[in-house]
C-alpha cells in the first residue's frame, strides 16, 4: 500500500525530543463511505471504540472543527473520562483529527490523525498516526506501547463493526 503524498505529511509529523509517535494501518473490506460515516462521527466513539462507555459533546457545536467531546471509559482502565477536542474533519479527503485536552489519565499531548483510502473493490486502508508526550514515570516504548495496544484494538473493532455494516447494506439490495 502506498500511501498518497496528499496525507503523507501528517502521518510523517515532526517529533521533539520528549515524543513518540506510532504509524498504524488497517484493511477493512468495506466501502470508505462505510467507515467514514463511523470515523468522523465525532459524538459517538462508542461505535467502534470498546473502552468507550459513553460521550457526550461539552462545547461548541457537534462534528464542527474546535468542539470538545467528555469521553467516559469503562471501568479497570487507568483513568475514568477524557476531554478531547475535534482538530481535522475532511470530509472530501476523509480525514480526521482530534487531540485530548483533558482528563484524569496520564496521556500528555496526545494527538491523533486518520485517513482513509479506498484500496480497490470494496476494501479500505486506515492508516491512523499518533503523537504523544513520553509520560513522565515511562519511556516512550512505554508509553506507545500501551496507546498501540488501545489503538489497535480501536482499529480492528472498526474492521469488524464497517464489515457488519457493509455486510447488512448488501442483504438489503
Ligand atoms: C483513542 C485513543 C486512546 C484512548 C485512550 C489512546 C483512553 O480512552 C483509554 C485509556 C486511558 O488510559 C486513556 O483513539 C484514555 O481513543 C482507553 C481514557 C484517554
Amino acid at each position: 500500500f502506498q500511501l498518497p503524498t496528499t496525507v503523507s505529511s501528517h502521518h510523517n509529523p515532526v517529533l521533539q525530543p520528549n515524543e513518540c509517535s506510532s504509524t498504524l494501518f488497517q484493511t477493512i473490506a468495506a466501502p470508505a463511505s462505510v467507515v467514514w460515516a463511523l470515523v468522523s462521527d465525532f459524538e459517538n466513539p462508542q461505535r467502534y471504540k470498546p473502552f468507550v462507555r459513553s460521550c457526550r459533546i461539552i462545547d461548541g457545536q457537534a462534528n464542527q472543527v474546535g468542539c470538545l467531546r467528555r469521553v467516559d471509559v469503562a471501568s479497570g482502565l487507568p483513568a475514568s473520562y477524557s476531554i478531547e477536542r475535534l482538530e481535522i474533519l475532511d470530509h472530501d479527503q476523509r480525514i480526521f483529527g482530534f487531540s485530548i485536552v483533558g482528563g484524569d489519565h496520564r496521556l500528555s499531548n496526545y494527538r491523533s490523525i486518520m485517513s482513509l483510502h479506498p484500496n480497490g473493490g470494496n476494501e479500505t486502508v486506515v492508516v491512523e498516526t499518533y503523537v504523544i508526550d513520553a509520560a513522565e514515570a515511562n519511556t516512550k516504548e512505554e508509553t506507545c506501547a500501551f496507546v498501540d495496544t488501545i489503538v489497535k484494538l480501536n482499529l480492528r473493532t472498526l474492521s469488524r463493526v464497517a464489515e457488519d455494516l457493509a455486510g447488512k447494506a448488501q442483504q438489503q439490495v
